[in-house]
């Protein structure tokens, strides 16, 4: 983040353009993971410090109300570890909630790359931002927005998901 970053309007979170009425159907397919964002101190990144990279894929679920987010995390040392998360749909919210975790409430905004999203992922008062992009390459000026952004809001601490490595194999 630059020294000096004047917060403004454009610089507040907003979910404008998320679209409701296709939701969830523009999210599912294959993301990237770029960014992340959380409040000074609050050891909320420390689990991403030793990935080098992870690609996404959002499925539907067979069952009703229910979305499968696969990931397979590149780390640093070489390994691939793949993960997996159902998120359950509210109604007509954006909300998601994740299943196994009843405290984590997962909530979407728009990134002014219009490719991206930003997930605001909170569990017992402590939150965090995460940013993904359908392309694994992102302008300089779209991650620097992100930081901008986080750090508007209080999200003092940013990480760059590094990318140097190859990404790990996506089973779909
Ligand atoms: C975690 O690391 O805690 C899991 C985060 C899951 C991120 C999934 C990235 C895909 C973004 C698409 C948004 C889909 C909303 C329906």
């Amino acid at each position: 983040v630059d020294l000096l970053v004047v917060c403004d309007i454009n610089h507040r979170l907003s979910a404008s353009s998320i679209n409701r009425t296709e939701f969830p159907s523009q999210y599912m397919g294959r993301w990237y993971f770029l960014a992340a964002a959380a409040p000074a101190d609050s050891q909320a990144l420390e689990t991403f410090k030793p990935m080098d990279n992870t690609a996404f894929w959002v499925q539907e679920s067979t069952e009703n109300e229910k979305l499968v987010f696969r990931a397979n995390v590149r780390v640093k040392d070489g390994s691939c570890v793949p993960r997996k998360w159902i998120y359950l749909l509210s109604g007509d919210s954006t909300e998601l909630r994740t299943e196994g975790h009843p405290d984590r409430v997962t909530e979407l905004f728009s990134s002014k790359c219009t490719q991206c999203v930003i997930l605001k992922e909170t569990e017992n008062s402590i939150s965090r931002l995460l940013l993904y992009s359908r392309s694994p390459q992102l302008e300089r000026e779209f991650v620097e927005d992100f930081k901008e952004k986080a750090f508007c809001e209080g999200y003092k601490e940013t990480l760059e998901i590094p990318q140097k490595l190859e990404y790990c194999p996506l089973d779909t």
